[in-house]
């Protein structure tokens, strides 16, 4: 048998021989013919281009739909299809609720992944409708307010997304998303190099001059918030003005009316222009706003009292017996305040703009049980930069859980079942990412439980979370202390490598509370959006929920940094919440049956046609590619039950069935002419193969009986 030449293999696990070596020189040979694409059986591999390949046009479009996998190169279209098939149940099972898990570091290509996959999706199930042109636009609607350039991506997800897309008789009926854990502390905050949400950017360039005079705009280098950014206004003006007239495109054609627009464009320039209000500390101790007309155009644009908003900005007053007891804050609690303000501003207008597509695009009749799913989950890749902090803990949680998903999925409930069903087989080993889940997710001790320990005391600092860190997971392997007993530093040992952390702020960011009185003050906010978002609560499905609250001005009992009673009673901290809607993520898609694209990044400068050999091989080495080619190679991908097989195949057979079905399915496959299955305890166990060469079968028959019908016709006449 001759083997295919060098980068010319489809699918890697029909490489002769099998070693890193091997999967690292097939993958580079086919990038330098621009063959992104390769599979591992039924798992899709992605090597990032980093240029447009001009390959998903309409020609491409069309040539995945409904094509046999075999018939064309490997490509994320023929992903969009097979799942769709499968949903369908026209790929040798019932038809089921799919989900479609893509994976890869920080800009490794998965969100343009998901907007290929759903572009194709829309395609094959294309009745034009409204609907399907509204689906198209959200996620660029989405990634104006939650991607930002990092120094790992231009385009970044600062969320992760699950995109959940209903169907009904293979036409779609309507979206709905989920979002995780907006990264709200870059609004106030960047490191060097790095920019804000791109929608502050596409503002600036795009909105006319009275626009801008009417939100109290200046130019980009004038505002705290955008202090890295500015640069990239100067040079990509155009560009950044052309976003911005998409976005307002695709608001309309969402749903988002005029007001809403308005209320919203408003009330980010309020962020802005809140983050420009600056504090110096006067003889008593007391913080108080350098400059009145700064707090003035960020009040106006709130809709709340320049006064009213200073004085939530610069102390707390508590009320107790009858006696009124102010506190002032320093400059640092001041500006902490204000940040608070801003952060929730902008994470509650996040929401709201997730919540309102999801009102929009909702099916509009109740869906029966013929509706199914397709789901597509987006998160934001794993990260690893010089300095990481909570946003980048909770990051790398997801993505090993995500990882672990995958390991659980590919080899341990697959070598289980081969056990159970008796098949002769060599166990494949592989690593289990078991333990770091653990070091974040254990009670009572883990990474999330001794954080929330810590949140809980007020006079805990960061420092005193380290030396909790330390002493609680010495001895865990996988959890590195820093030689220097005062450095707030620790390192875990990852899945995908080491990560140093840094703990600043960690208690801070995990309780996420803002001051009572600016809770107060913005739900009286004249601005119709503004006190809509700060009236509601948005709960976790995403509905809003309205909360019973009276307007009257509410006494504090706080000290600065405890949480706010009213919100905290229910409120879970940051960690816990993310931890628990992961949990409730993975529960979802492991009732669904799962399809994989694992995104590979060839090099860490974002260049097209570099191709990094150390670079990738530590990818292929942390993401169990080796041995996932082996299992796929080795395995059987398809293992329906005798009677589901039976069911779907018999019509194969030209003779009467036997009774046993055992049997029968072997009476079957020996009809169809196959070998190199198993026939287990109660499953048949097959590869991609099987299931294809099956397929042709089956529609040779239907091609017959179509041809019987129209001679029966004709003799009817
Ligand atoms: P990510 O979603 O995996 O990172 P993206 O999907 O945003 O990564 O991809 C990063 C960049 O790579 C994109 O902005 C494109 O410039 C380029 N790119 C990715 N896929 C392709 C493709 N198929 N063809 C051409 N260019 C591509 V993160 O969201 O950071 O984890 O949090
Ligand atoms: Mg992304």
């Amino acid at each position: 048998m001759e083997y295919p030449a060098l980068g010319e293999v489809v699918d890697l696990t029909e490489l002769p021989k099998l070693d890193e070596k091997v999967l690292l020189n097939e993958l580079k040979a086919r990038y330098a013919k621009d063959k992104i694409y390769t599979y591992i059986g039924d798992i899709l591999v992605a090597v990032n281009p980093f240029r447009d390949l001009g390959i998903y046009g309409k020609d491409a479009s069309d040539k995945y739909k409904m094509s046999k996998r075999a018939s064309h190169p490997p490509h994320i279209y023929a992903v969009a299809d097979a799942t769709y098939q499968a949903m369908m149940g026209h790929s040798g099972n019932d038809p089921n609720n799919q989900c479609i898990l893509i994976s890869g570091e920080s800009g490794a290509g998965k969100t343009e992944s998901t907007k290929l996959i759903i572009r194709q999706l829309i395609e094959l199930c294309k009745g034009n409708t409204q609907l399907e042109q509204q689906i198209l636009q959200v996620n660029p609607l989405l990634e104006a307010f939650g991607n930002a350039m990092t120094l790992m991506n231009d385009n970044s997800s600062r969320f992760g997304k699950y995109i959940q897309l209903k169907f009904k008789h293979g036409n779609v009926m309507g979206a709905k998303i989920s979002e995780y854990l907006l990264e709200k502390s870059r609004l106030v905050r960047q490191s060097r190099g790095e920019e804000n949400f791109h929608i502050f950017y596409y503002m600036l360039a795009g909105l006319s001059q009275e626009q801008k005079q009417k939100y109290s705009l200046g130019p980009a280098d004038s505002y705290r918030y955008l202090s890295n950014g500015a640069q990239c206004l100067k040079k990509h003006a155009e560009r950044l003005s052309m976003a911005y007239e998409e976005v307002v495109n695709h608001m309309d054609l969402v749903g988002f009316n005029a007001d809403e627009q308005e209320d919203l464009f408003v009330i980010l320039s309020g962020v802005l222009n809140l983050g420009n209000v600056t504090f110096e500390m006067n003889d008593h101790e007391a913080a108080f706003v350098t400059d009145k007309t700064k707090v003035q155009a960020a009040a106006s644009l709130l809709g709340v009292e320049a006064k009213d908003l200073e004085e939530v900005l610069t102390f707390t007053e508590t009320f107790a017996r009858g006696e009124s007891i102010r506190r002032n804050y320093t400059t640092e609690q001041a500006e902490d305040s204000r940040d608070a303000t801003a952060k929730a501003i902008y994470g509650r207008m996040f929401g709201w703009i997730v919540n309102k597509i999801n009102q929009l695009l909702a099916p509009k009749e109740i869906l029966g049980p013929e509706a199914m799913e397709i789901d597509i989950l987006d998160i934001f890749g794993f990260e690893h930069f010089e300095r990481n902090s909570f946003e980048q803990a909770c990051i790398n949680l997801a993505n090993e859980q995500l990882h672990f998903f995958f390991n659980k999925h590919i080899f341990f409930m697959e070598q289980e079942e081969y056990k159970r069903e008796g098949v002769d087989w060599t166990e494949i080993k592989f690593v289990d990412n078991q333990p770091l889940l653990d070091l974040f997710i254990a009670k009572p001790i883990g990474l999330i439980a001794l954080l929330d320990e810590e949140s809980q005391f007020p006079k805990a600092t960061d420092s005193t979370f380290v030396q909790k860190l330390n002493k609680n997971l010495q001895g865990n392997k996988y959890f590195i202390k820093s030689p220097n007993a005062k450095s707030d530093l620790f390192t875990i040992a990852h899945y995908a490598g080491k990560v140093e952390y840094s703990a600043s702020r960690w208690l801070e960011k995990n309780r996420d509370t803002i001051p009572a009185g600016v809770l107060e003050l913005l739900q009286r906010s004249k601005n119709h959006l503004l006190q809509l978002v700060f009236k509601a609560a948005f709960t976790r499905t995403g509905t809003l929920a309205l909360q019973n609250r009276s307007s009257k001005k509410r006494t504090t009992r706080l000290k600065k940094g405890t949480p706010d009673p009213v919100t905290s009673k229910r409120k879970l901290t940051v960690g816990t919440q993310f931890k628990n809607s992961l949990q409730v993520l993975m529960e979802r898609m492991s009732v669904a049956t799962p399809h994989f694209v694992r995104c590979i990044k060839p090099n860490n400068d974002k260049l097209p046609k570099a191709f990094d050999d150390a670079y990738v091989n530590a990818q292929l080495l942390y993401t169990g590619m080796l041995e996932t080619t082996k299992i796929r190679r080795e395995g059987y991908a398809y293992r329906p039950l005798f009677s589901d097989f039976i069911e779907r195949y018999d019509i194969l057979l030209r003779q009467p069935r036997k009774d046993d079905d055992k049997a029968a399915c072997l009476q079957i496959l020996q009809t169809a002419g196959l070998n190199g299955y198993h026939l287990g305890k109660t499953k048949v166990f097959m590869k991609l193969h099987h299931i294809e060469s099956l397929a042709v079968k089956l529609e040779e028959i239907s091609l017959v009986a179509v041809v019987i019908q129209k001679v029966i016709r004709g003799f009817l006449g």
